[in-house]
């Protein structure tokens, strides 16, 4: 594996290039053209700078975070095929530039999903924390208003208020979606995009729903392990391949990390882990990433990326917010260096006690 870290580009992260190096753990950046629309060109100038930032400050991209598919290729309407062609373009660039791993989701109109961006825990800490109360009480035109004062000045990542401000024309276009059109829609993208990534040996790194349920009554298809084999097999190409993400899967206490993991050797191209602590089924907060501290065994979720070979990118995921710092909820620099020291202090035990 190699240790990574999510950057959003100097003009909308807090963090600096020059912290997260001095992290020492981390070599690796994970980012994106953060400006960009679902839909467009990424051309290879903007690539080439990018990347040319990143290597200035002595680290390397090691992949993408995400390259965002419009709503006509998940619903399958409008001008999916012109959207699609684009994002081969976008593809072929990134390959011209040796970028070989993108990550992506397939969730409808809302990416990742939390009730309180700033849940305050008894040391003073705050975190994300989701309730499906909360959920049920919320009409979804509301819900980016129910979060958003608490953004800390920050644009996060698939709340973006050009995208929330159509919440309800973008309900209206999925509601003859359900799961059987969405694995669909997949598929064909999946299969139109497949031969750039042969030629450029891109990685396709799905990213779970998260949740991984239904939110708002819309469809979500990337929960679990039966719904990852489904998609691994109708397009059955190493290329085709997911994100690990344990905070993600790990919403749902049926889903057994470690089994999951097992079950993916060699699709796995990303790896974000992270602990939950649960309060009841439907209340879970997001813990720091010691085994201590929530419902999961860290240790084993390492250890079953360590027994498949798991050589690629992985990275702490979002942290609390500790020592006063202000930044993206999730996203700031000190918890998820702490994170990336755990995470890299378990792999070293595991790799010297296995040899
Ligand atoms: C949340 C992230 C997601 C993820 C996308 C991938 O913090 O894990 O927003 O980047 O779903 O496309």
């Amino acid at each position: 594996m190699e240790m990574t870290m999510r950057w959003y580009g100097s003009e909308f992260d807090t963090v600096t290039l020059k912290q997260i190096r001095q992290i020492r753990y981390v070599t690796g950046i994970i980012t994106t053209l953060y400006d960009k629309q679902p839909g467009e060109v990424w051309s290879r100038e903007e690539i080439r700078a990018l990347k040319e930032e990143v290597e200035a400050s002595g680290l390397h991209i090691s992949g993408i975070e995400s390259v965002n598919i419009h709503d006509d290729i998940k619903t399958g309407k409008g001008n999916r095929d012109l959207y699609i062609d684009n994002y081969i373009e976008t593809l072929r660039n990134l390959g011209e530039e040796d970028i070989h791993m993108v990550c992506y989701n397939f969730m409808p109109v809302f990416d990742w999903t939390r009730t309180e961006l700033a849940r305050v825990r008894p040391d003073g800490s705050t975190v994300l924390a989701y309730t499906q109360e909360a959920v049920d009480r919320l009409v979804p035109e509301k819900m980016f208003e129910s979060i958003s004062g608490e953004m800390n000045g920050t644009v996060m990542p698939g709340w973006e208020p050009e995208r929330m401000a159509h919440v309800k024309e973008l309900f209206e276009m999925y509601s003859d979606i359900d799961e059987e059109k969405l694995f669909g829609n997949l598929k064909y993208f999946l299969e139109r995009i497949m031969p750039v990534c042969n030629e450029y040996d891109i990685r396709m790194a799905i990213h779970p729903d998260d949740p991984a349920w239904s939110v708002f009554g819309l469809p979500r298809i990337i929960t679990n392990k039966e719904n990852i084999q489904r998609m691994m097999h109708m397009v059955d190409d190493a290329h085709n391949g997911i994100t690990f993400c344990s905070g993600s899967y790990g919403t749902n206490l049926n889903n057994d990390l470690p089994d999951m993991i097992r079950s993916l050797k060699g699709r796995i191209h990303f790896a974000h882990v992270r602990n939950l602590k649960f309060n009841s089924e439907d209340d879970f907060e997001e813990a720091t990433h010691l085994s201590a501290d929530g419902n999961f065994d860290m240790y084993e979720i390492v250890k079953a990326l360590y027994d498949i070979g798991f050589e690629g990118p992985i990275r702490p995921d979002h942290g609390r917010m500790i020592w006063d710092e202000v930044a993206m909820p999730g996203y700031g620099l000190y918890d998820r260096a702490l994170g990336a020291a755990y995470i890299c202090g378990l792999w070293e035990a595991i790799e010297k006690s296995e040899r």
